[in-house]
């Protein structure tokens, strides 16, 4: 959750009121992570001072703001080398307002100014040692103390260099955090750190970079002339981004280096370098420079006017790109490059656990059964939170997948360390190349959903379900009494693209529909089987776009207590598919219809029999039981999607919610 942005121009001309605009726009690209409120900072036209615009609301009022504070020629005038930094918030520590908006500051001098992304856990010791030593605070954030504990440091130790403050600063502090720092003790410099939450650097120069590869530093500053430890460009001109995701600097230069936890880096003269206080055994020499395969229009909404409605309508692509050189229809065959090493490890474990949170949980139960059939081994699903508060038993033998999004999610991250440090084989299933959780897995599943910015997860979750589908193929792909079934369901995946654009007409209909559900408070969602995580991604859909309460129900659960519920003025949706569980979803609906229930149906095409227990429906083309889901879950993400408009809701940023939770 939040995004931060930093910009540092080296001998590359920028006025300050470009510095804003582009400190602005990688902001936007960012906003999907946190918005509560924002904030910027950068040099003062006379370059001794540090000046801040901080606002309540998304990035918009501040650009407004900005439009307001910064008419002056003054910040027109080109300047050679400049640092700004940025932030937009998903408060943890105090409410959203100016007051506890970053940059945060050091002192009433802005000596030093931060932006941070996570939570200081020992803020509280942290604060009361320095407000012994005379600091007041301003925030309610755990964030300030950081910005006047280098304000500290810099007073007791005046000989450290910007980064050695910084590097003693993140040595006191605990917990998760992203920070990029800037001083007015410093000007030109910037350092920036990350411990569990994400962070990158971006560096764009003019010509082709000489090597791909920054070595790392260890201990104290080497002497400046060891030129070859640092990254010095070929020409002297160099722009550098430090980012929460790619998608911030993608319009800038595509050469990145992703920061590993307690990584330091620092620009100083134009030149950066990447520093570790400790050394251990399995740490590279050096951070590699990657090339972002990303293009700029990934992340334009386009036609569309919102990215969720947009990454609603990729699926038909998104779920081709999840398929894409892996599956081979004509022969039948699946590699998974990610992990084909590891099969045969995986093939003798114990049991297989799937963990996650949120939508990336629900592809988990959404695919479970299909394992289950498929590898004939125990599966566990599980919510990474709750995982970790049962301290779960793990052992060597398990296998464990961690299915995130955006690779980053702090609870699956730490379940993550938690299974690893007992030996388990680590799988991760992630969408974001670089990514925490794909670093520190041992195999991975890549899921190419190509990024998601909407907060409500949509094409992540249809192409985690293939990936998980597809990783099924891979474990049966030598059991004869297997065959026939996984013919069916390759046969199924190669008509799903086809399959999921009919089901993408159905939009004007789940549109009238939404015009009939919207003014209710509540939704229930019902289906069992292959579908019941339909109904708990449906369910979580519906609440966090619309703020209307919904639940996702198994119909085999309904006579132990939600029929109490149901009424004639409930509304229902049930999902009754051709499937082998056809007749226990029946007397589920005849059970809503003869408490007065008018439930509207999700079935087959032409199922005149099912249809005729509602005059409500909407039909979806027929597929193999297990590949369903991903049919029945693309209504629950228009349905949800037009009430959120209908009610006047943020489609693409939800009240309260982040895309990425890289808190506990
Ligand atoms: C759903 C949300 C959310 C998300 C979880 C896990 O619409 O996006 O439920 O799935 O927060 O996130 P990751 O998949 O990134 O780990
Ligand atoms: N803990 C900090 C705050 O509440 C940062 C939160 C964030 O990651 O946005 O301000």
């Amino acid at each position: 959750m939040c995004g931060i942005f930093a910009y540092l121009n080296y001998l590359t001309p920028k006025s300050r009121l470009e510095v804003l605009d582009l400190l602005v726009t990688g902001l936007k690209r960012l906003e999907y992570r946190g918005y509560d409120s924002t904030g910027v900072a950068i040099d003062s036209p006379d370059s001794k001072n540090i000046v801040m615009v901080k606002r309540t609301g998304k990035v918009k009022v501040l650009e407004d703001a900005i439009k307001e504070h910064f008419s002056g020629g003054e910040y027109s005038e080109p300047v050679m080398t400049h640092i700004g930094i940025a932030h937009t918030r998903w408060a943890t520590h105090g409410v959203p307002c100016e007051r506890n908006s970053h940059p945060h500051r050091s002192d009433e001098g802005n000596g030093f100014v931060v932006v941070h992304n996570g939570i200081i856990t020992n803020y509280n010791d942290v604060k009361t040692f320095l407000a012994k030593r005379g600091y007041e605070f301003e925030s309610d954030t755990d964030t300030e103390v950081f910005a006047k504990l280098v304000h500290h440091l810099w007073k007791t130790h005046p000989t450290y260099s910007f980064r050695e403050l910084v590097e003693q600063a993140i040595l006191q502090v605990e917990g998760a955090f992203a920070i990029a720092v800037k001083s007015k003790h410093f000007p030109g410099e910037c350092v920036a750190s990350r411990r569990s939450s994400p962070l990158l650097v971006a560096i764009k120069t003019k010509s082709r970079l000489a090597t791909d590869h920054i070595p790392i530093l260890y201990g104290k500053v080497l002497p400046r002339s060891d030129s070859t430890s640092e990254f010095m460009p070929e020409e002297k001109e160099v722009e550098y981004f430090f980012a929460s995701d790619a998608s911030a600097v993608i319009e800038h230069t595509n050469r990145v280096i992703y920061l590993e936890d307690d990584d330091v880096a620092a620009v100083r003269d134009g030149t950066l370098s990447i520093h570790r206080l400790k050394k251990s055994l399995d740490d590279p020499h050096a951070r590699e420079i990657t090339t972002l395969k990303m293009e700029i229009q990934q992340i334009m909404k386009g036609n569309y006017d919102y990215f969720m409605q947009k990454e609603i309508f990729e699926q038909p692509d998104s779920v081709v790109n999840t398929m894409r050189g892996r599956v081979r229809f004509d022969g039948n065959a699946i590699v998974l490059g990610g992990i084909k090493d590891y099969i045969p490890e995986i093939k003798r474990c114990r049991r297989l656990m799937l963990i996650g949170c949120g939508t990336s949980y629900h592809s988990a139960v959404a695919t479970r059964q299909l394992l289950e059939e498929l590898t004939e081994l125990p599966v566990i699903v599980e919510l990474a939170s709750d995982f970790l508060d049962r301290n779960t038993p793990i052992f060597r033998d398990d296998v464990c997948f961690f299915i995130s999004q955006s690779g980053e999610t702090a609870d699956t991250l730490m379940a993550l360390r938690y299974c690893k440090q007992r030996g388990a084989l680590i799988v991760g299933i992630t969408n974001t190349v670089g990514s925490s959780i794909c670093r520190e897995s041992h195999c991975g599943v890549h899921i190419n959903a190509g990024p998601e910015i909407g907060v409500a997860s949509t094409k992540a979750y249809t192409s985690q379900f293939i990936s998980l589908v597809m990783f099924a193929l891979v474990m049966s792909e030598d059991r004869l009494s297997l065959q026939q079934r996984r013919l069916e369901i390759l046969q199924a995946l190669s008509n799903l693209a086809d399959q999921i654009r009919k089901v993408l007409k159905l939009d004007s209909k789940v549109q009238e529909l939404a015009k009939d559900l919207y003014q209710h408070k509540s939704l229930l969602i019902m289906g069992r089987g292959y579908n019941f995580a339909t109904c708990l991604e449906g369910a979580l859909k519906v609440k966090e776009l619309t703020y209307m309460h919904s639940e996702g129900i198994m119909a085999g659960e309904l006579k132990h207590g939600p029929l109490a519920l149901v009424d004639d003025s409930m509304p229902v949706l049930m999902i009754v598919l051709r499937d082998p569980v056809y007749v226990k979803c029946m007397n589920a609906l005849q059970q809503v219809t003869s408490r007065k229930g008018c439930p509207v149906i999700i079935c087959e095409e032409g199922d005149e029999e099912t249809k005729a227990f509602s005059s409500r429906h909407l039909e979806i083309p027929r597929t193999v039981d297990c590949l369903q889901g991903i049919l029945t879950v693309i209504p629950m993400q228009l349905l949800s999607y037009h009430i959120a408009v209908l009610r006047g809701c943020d489609v693409d940023c939800p009240r309260n919610l982040a895309k990425s939770v890289t808190v506990e």
